[in-house]
């Protein structure tokens, strides 16, 4: 009787003894995995920021490439890549048409292209322009449509108190209907009716 319990109890004691076993020994895997998944996601961590370092690095590349290429541009076309038949000078972009027309349609076509007619304000920029025009009529913003022999830039300031360069003998309001004035020879001012078709001269600030 005494044997049969002792023989129990050693067998409940193994059978415990054995349970606690498997529960170590299962405990064990399961942190086993989680050491090894923890491992996997700083694997995964440690490579997604490796990448996008990486591809911030090849942004960086990318952009001062397009900075490079841009500022090389700019130093050749100050008015911008885009805008290659604009001319810099003093700060001013300025564009010779093509094609010739009124004055009136002139105003207009430079207002679309976000400018207005040339306003020769200085000696450097009439010898700018009067090279650039050799000899050709070109339109620039001076008219004295609002009042006969008043003579006025396009931004509403008077032209007499400035600088004028006006041909010998003009402007002589021709058949007294000549209200708009152009570039000629050598550059020189001269008034003609608005309805006359030459060339034109647009200014615009250059681009910061
Ligand atoms: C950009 O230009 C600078 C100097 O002009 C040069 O040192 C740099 O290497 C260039 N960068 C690239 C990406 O070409
Ligand atoms: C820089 O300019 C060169 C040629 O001028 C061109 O082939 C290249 O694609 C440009 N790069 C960028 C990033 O604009
Ligand atoms: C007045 O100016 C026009 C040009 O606009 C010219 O053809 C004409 O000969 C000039 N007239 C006189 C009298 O100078
Ligand atoms: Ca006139
Ligand atoms: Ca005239």
């Amino acid at each position: 009787m005494d044997k049969d319990r002792l023989q129990d109890e050693l067998r409940i004691f193994r059978d415990r003894n054995f349970l606690r076993q498997k529960l170590r020994s299962s405990l064990m895997v399961y942190v086993l995995l989680a050491l090894s998944y923890l491992l996997i996601v700083i694997l995964f961590a440690v490579s997604l920021s490796r990448v996008s370092m990486l591809s911030s690095q090849l942004n960086e590349v990318r952009n001062e490439l397009k900075r490079n290429n841009s500022s090389k541009d700019f130093k050749l076309f100050p008015c911008g890549p885009e805008a290659r038949e604009w001319e810099y000078f003093g700060g001013k972009c300025y564009y010779f048409s093509l094609r010739q027309t009124s004055w009136q349609r002139a105003k207009v076509l430079c207002g679309t292209e976000h400018s207005r007619l040339a306003i020769i304000n200085s000696r450097a920029k009439q010898n700018f322009i009067m090279y650039r025009t050799r000899n050709q009529r070109f339109w620039i913003g001076l008219s004295d449509q609002n009042s006969e022999g008043v003579w006025k830039w396009i931004d509403g300031s008077d032209s007499t108190p400035g600088f004028t360069y006006w041909k010998e003998g003009e402007p002589n309001d021709s058949d007294h209907n000549e209200d708009c004035a152009h570039v000629w020879t050598y550059g020189e001012w001269n008034d003609v009716h608005c309805t006359y078709e030459c060339y034109y001269i647009c200014e615009k600030p250059a681009p910061p």
